[in-house]
């Protein structure tokens, strides 16, 4: 075990058969979806942290400057006594400008991702050698408790990405009651959500012109072939990526490019030409709208940050 990082095991990974049989459900429904966790095997992983650095993506950057601008404000309303907690800790930047900013005591990553998790931790206790660094290896859209033991006396979560607008608004409710009820009083959130704005910058976002969006998508179908024992061939399908003014998101989709008959450990899946797989949604939403659905969830909204193009906000709650 890592002496630098304390570890709490809280949920195992999803065993295979379940996801399995998630898969196939969203397949034979109509219309056929994927839920978006089916893209971060190891190279789709990969392809997110580049599709981060595109020209045309710009939520991750916006986000990093908001935070590195903010970083003196957030540190007043959250005070120096706080427990970090990162839910999908990732091997994220972003945190170590909060962390410099707020000085915490105590810091705790929230990881599925096992190996993953034991690294970026590993990273941040070397790094910051005055911060107290644990590790939960939990699934944190399912009910989680806090390991015992965390040195600080308010937990303030960070969800940076807009990592909520992967949920449908009636899941980011529940997620974000969920969380209102594991925080005690005075306990904070800090929420990266991006916003609703002119749609060619949208479209752009989820288009990008060296086609690494695109190839995150198809990688899906790479997926299922190693994985699941899918008969696709991805180069049959193309990537498809739109905003939905009506719903308020980014639909992805992959399009069949002819009639055809796809197969998934001997289950066949028809498709007709042009039909979609959807296979991703991105709510987008304004910041009176976020608000609202974060006050429904038992959070007071304190503040937000925002980027002088109004690309994306930084949202501070309590409960
Ligand atoms: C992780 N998530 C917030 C990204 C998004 O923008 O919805 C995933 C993504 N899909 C395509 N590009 C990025």
């Amino acid at each position: 075990m890592d002496p630098l990082v304390r570890f709490h095991n809280q949920h195992p990974p999803e065993a295979a058969g379940s996801l399995f049989e998630e898969l196939l459900a969203g397949l034979a429904a109509t219309p056929k979806h994927t839920s978006p966790k089916f893209f971060y095997d190891r190279r789709g992983s990969e392809l997110f942290a580049a599709i981060c650095e595109q020209p045309e993506y710009y939520l991750t950057r916006t986000e990093e400057a908001i935070l590195r601008a903010a970083a003196a404000d957030i540190a007043e309303m959250v005070g120096r006594d706080a427990t970090l907690i990162e839910l999908g800790s990732g091997a994220s930047r972003k945190v170590r400008l909060l962390l410099e900013a707020l000085h915490p005591v105590c810091y705790l990553g929230v990881d599925i991702s096992r190996d993953f998790l034991l690294a970026s931790t590993h990273r941040l206790a070397k790094d910051y050698p005055w911060l107290e660094v644990h590790a939960a290896c939990a699934d944190f859209t399912r009910p989680m408790a806090w390991p015992e033991g965390l040195a600080g006396e308010r937990p303030v979560a960070f969800f940076p990405g807009s990592s909520i607008g992967n949920f449908t608004p009636e899941e980011a409710k529940g997620f974000l009651e969920g969380l209102a009820t594991l925080l005690p009083a005075g306990g904070g959130l800090l929420i990266g959500v991006d916003l609703i704005k002119d749609r060619a910058i949208l479209d752009a976002a989820y288009n990008d012109a060296a086609g690494v969006t695109a190839a995150f998508n198809l990688n899906l179908l790479e997926r299922l072939r190693h994985e699941f024992e899918a008969e696709v061939e991805p180069q049959e399908f193309r990537h498809s990526a739109f905003y939905n003014e009506a719903d308020s998101r980014i639909e992805m989709h992959l399009v069949s490019l002819r009639n055809q008959a796809i197969r998934v450990a001997g289950e066949r899946v028809d498709f007709e030409e042009g039909e979609t797989l959807h296979t991703e949604s991105s709510y987008k939403y304004s910041i009176p709208g976020f608000r609202k659905l974060a006050g429904g969830a038992g959070f007071v909204p304190r503040a937000y940050w925002t980027d002088r193009h109004a690309l994306f906000c930084i949202h501070y709650l309590e409960v």
